[in-house]
């Protein structure tokens, strides 16, 4: 019989307990992260691998797994990775250990909670834009040469979506939204380094046998590419706003109308 072989001897490392889930997140905690109070939240801090990212410095990136290189990113343990803080929260609540729960069941008191959101997010939103504008945090070289190859590469994910959709989702619906507007801005012209006349359809077949099949849907045909028809006027928006007071019980303002060059943004 063969001599049993000394065993091989071990390093006694202490072995951490793996996260179930990784959260790429800028760890500044001179403010308040929805995510991380919806984390705690949930009962669900302790399953959680924290992962700084500063996105805007060097050697700080997540675009292999966000297209678009932004945080927070969740990561979970079967390679799932969900991006979006709302799609990061609402995924938090659900998988949450509590019974108490943020998100409202469909109904007045959830959508109410839905539309706080969507107001606090643009607020952030707009206030992470007016700081990099100020340029205390190193600034990208333009808007264009920063955000391009978030889209470039959100369109190579969205062609790999597009081998995988089935029926109609919201996310569809999302998608059409975006690559019209992107139709729509790249026939008018960006600027470097988005090529002239690009055409996101080149070289992505899925994504445009989809499109084209989705543009027949009567949801789509109802409008686009078609003139509104009805009143369109400031009066008459002003009008439907009063309405919209009035069953509040209270009056309009009688405020000017900021003067803002709207059409641009069309
Ligand atoms: N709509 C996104 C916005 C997230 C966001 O703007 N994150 C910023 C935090 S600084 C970011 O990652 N910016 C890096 C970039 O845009 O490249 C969400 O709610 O998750």
């Amino acid at each position: 019989m063969a001599k049993a072989k000394p065993k091989a001897k071990t390093a006694k490392t202490k072995v951490t307990k793996k996260k179930s889930m990784k959260l790429f997140y800028s760890p500044i905690h001179g403010f308040i992260h929805k995510v991380l109070v919806v984390a705690h939240e949930a009962g669900l801090w302790n399953e959680i691998e924290f992962v700084p990212i500063y996105p805007m410095r060097d050697g700080y990136s997540v675009a292999a797994i966000n297209p678009l290189h932004k945080v927070p990113t969740l990561a979970l343990k079967d390679g799932t990775v969900l991006y979006g803080s709302q799609t990061i929260v609402e995924y938090l609540d659900a998988r949450g250990k509590t019974t108490r729960k943020l998100y409202p069941k469909a109904g007045p008191a959830r959508w109410d909670a839905l539309r706080r959101l969507a107001l606090a997010d643009t607020v952030f939103e707009v206030t992470v834009n007016m700081a990099l504008e100020k340029g205390e945090v190193p600034m990208r070289p333009s808007v264009f040469s920063w955000y391009w190859p978030k889209v470039e590469r959100a369109l190579d994910q969205m062609e790999k979506d597009a081998a995988k959709f089935k029926g109609f989702d919201i996310g569809q619906a999302a998608t059409l939204h975006a690559l019209s507007y992107l139709d729509r801005q790249c026939g008018k012209g960006l600027k470097p380094p988005v090529p002239e006349n690009y055409n996101w359809r080149k070289g992505r077949p899925k994504l445009t046998a989809w499109w084209n099949k989705a543009l027949k849907r009567p949801s789509v045909t109802s409008h686009f590419n078609k003139d509104f028809v009805g009143p369109d006027t400031p009066e008459f928006a002003a009008a439907q706003v009063a309405e919209v007071l009035a069953a509040q019980g209270k009056k309009a303002a009688s405020r000017a109308p900021q003067k803002v060059d709207y059409h641009y943004l069309g």
